[in-house]
């Protein structure tokens, strides 16, 4: 039996990294609600990461969209957030809020407009230089939606050489990870829809390129566990970006709408050494606050991730073993749903106030007053969102 006492050295470890438009308002294809006190500068945004992370301790690091987030000068921003005590972690490409990109951007025909989208993927990596950021995580939001309106093959060939000169201008701490996503905005094909194209793709780069595994991107009833393990047994499972969906790439708070398989997911990080002290895969949130607060609503989502991870590491992994090779399957599958059912909430306040964490850190955070602070004092300018 593994006990709580067992787990901490790991829960220890555990780092998730918030997206720095989680704290703007975004959200849905209809009405934007802005929320009082919202980010209008970069600066403000880190700072509400910030809190997140000193109320938990669990999100050192904040991850920037580029140009959402763009600055003139990194050094500074990077001290800015170095004195809140958090990092600048992952930085977001964005090649689909151009004109140009009507069509395609990496994928594009013309070879203008291929360029265009790989320099701009060169200036994330200047980026990265003067962050001290490790990932470039590139998105593409490519693909037709009619049948016949594109060469879908050779879109994977232009797609493939576009990745190869962004990958050889990485350095050799950096990484490329490349997200897939099954539909969205294209409705008839995606050029990177699923595992198995991001993987082909980052494998012909090199050690250094992986896999960004977003669970909002799947098709309903996807065993998304599945892909995990196999990600993590091809090495190839670089980051994941962490939400809850009940219909398609909902962005709502991770572990809000299917707790277990949130737990099945971490069984299978663990399964794979994903949280073991010399992994490098990377743990992020990709959500939209649109109706609730969004730091609780961040600090709710790092809090579920934890609850979870602990419930996961919990399992009897001996009992669990033995149970699947003398093939008692109904025993196998009460000790995995006896790790799920834990109440971890006891033990987890206690050890985050063992270590000068608030127990509760929604609580401490409402009646923190910061909240009212930024409602009082972020009035004026314009409201942070996807612009
Ligand atoms: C695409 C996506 C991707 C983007 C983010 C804003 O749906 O998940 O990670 O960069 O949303
Ligand atoms: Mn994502
Ligand atoms: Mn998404």
């Amino acid at each position: 039996m593994t006990s709580f006492a067992d787990i901490t050295p790991t829960l220890e470890r555990l780092a998730i990294e918030v997206p720095s438009w989680a704290y703007g308002n975004s959200g849905t294809r209809f009405k934007v609600f802005g929320t009082p006190g919202t980010p209008r500068t970069v600066e403000e945004k880190i700072a509400d990461a910030a809190t997140v992370h000193r109320f938990t301790g669990l999100a050192p690091a904040v991850a920037l969209h580029i140009p959402w987030d763009l600055v003139d000068d990194w050094a500074a921003l990077r001290r800015y957030a170095e004195d809140l005590g958090i990092a600048l972690g992952t930085i977001n490409s964005n090649t689909f809020q151009d004109d140009d990109y009507k069509l395609g951007a990496l994928t594009h025909t013309d070879p203008k407009i291929r360029q265009k989208a790989v320099d701009h993927h060169f200036e994330c990596i200047d980026v990265m230089d003067a962050t001290g950021s490790r990932d470039l995580k590139i998105w593409l939001a490519e693909g037709s939606n009619y049948p016949g309106q594109a060469d879908m093959r050779g879109r994977q060939d232009r797609l493939a050489e576009s990745l190869q000169k962004i990958y050889d201008r990485i350095g050799d701490e950096q990484r490329l990870v490349l997200e897939y996503k099954f539909f969205e905005p294209a409705f008839y094909h995606t050029d990177v829809p699923d595992w198995g194209t991001s993987y082909v793709q980052v494998a012909a780069l090199g050690e250094r390129a992986m896999v960004c595994l977003d669970t909002g991107h799947h098709a309903p009833g996807t065993n998304i566990e599945f892909i995990v393990a196999q990600l993590l047994r091809l090495g190839k499972l670089g980051s994941f970006d962490f939400n809850s969906r009940f219909y398609a790439d909902d962005d709502l708070i991770v572990g809000s709408a299917d707790p277990f398989q949130l737990f099945r997911i971490l069984v299978e990080v663990i399964r794979g050494g994903g949280l073991d002290a010399d992994s490098d895969v990377a743990l992020m949130l990709d959500q939209c606050h649109n109706i609730e607060k969004k730091i609780p609503g961040q600090i709710r989502s790092v809090l579920n991730v934890q609850e979870m991870t602990a419930r996961a590491l919990l399992l009897d992994r001996e009992a669990l073993t033995a149970a699947q090779e003398s093939g008692d399957v109904l025993e196998a599958h009460e000790i995995f749903m006896d790790a799920f059912s834990t109440d971890v909430r006891g033990d987890l306040a206690a050890w985050r106030e063992s270590r000068g964490l608030p127990a509760h850190p929604m609580k401490a955070f409402a009646a923190s007053g910061y909240q009212d602070g930024i409602e009082a004092a972020r009035v004026g300018g314009t409201q942070a969102g996807w612009s």
